[in-house]
């Protein structure tokens, strides 16, 4: 079985407007400083194995740009509509920045609805752009590549040793 199945690429986003425009919104900033007392058990694992914040003076942040309030949600739409996914609850695009990366967790997603966990690529594969699921990792794809994953709850992780920014559109 494998961690996750190509859908086909979605050409009709505009994909290079959209990663152009998140820069005129504000993204929210992960993970929170260590000096937070309520640390997940994710993050406590983080911490035995040597895994730094960015805030603590490590390398581990990512950005998130909500759909909604960072960008029309019609591109959520347009994905799920594209790969006969029914619905979805959560959206975001995840940036990571050259030298940094989101460490190995799964997102528990609180939803009443079933969960479709997919991820689309904005921008076509660059150097140094790594993201796994389970143990499969994707090094060749173009923009509007769309996935959905076999078990939403699949440990994942991305690292950027590149040198632009990595960029992921997450739809739970
Ligand atoms: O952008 C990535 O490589 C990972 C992002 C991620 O896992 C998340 O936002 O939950
Ligand atoms: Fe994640």
């Amino acid at each position: 079985m494998t961690a996750f199945n190509f859908v086909g690429n979605c050409s009709t986003v505009d994909w290079d407007t959209l990663i152009k425009d998140l820069e005129n919104h504000v993204p929210r900033f992960r993970p929170p400083t260590n000096s937070n007392k309520n640390i997940s058990k994710i993050e406590k694992l983080w911490n035995e194995v040597g895994y730094k914040g960015k805030l603590d003076g490590g390398t581990a942040e990512w950005q998130m740009y909500d759909a909604g309030k960072c960008f029309d949600e019609s591109v959520v739409d347009t994905i799920i509509e594209f790969a006969e996914v029914p619905h979805y609850t959560y959206a975001w695009i995840s940036k990571i920045m050259p030298g940094y990366c989101a460490p190995p967790h799964f997102d528990v997603m609180q939803s009443d609805k079933e969960i479709h966990r997919m991820h689309v690529y904005p921008v076509d594969a660059q150097m140094g752009h790594v993201f796994y699921v389970g143990d499969q990792y994707i090094t060749d794809y173009k923009k509007g590549d769309v996935y959905v994953w076999t078990d939403s709850l699949a440990w994942h992780a991305g690292m950027n040793c590149g040198l632009t920014p990595k960029y992921t559109l997450n739809i739970y």
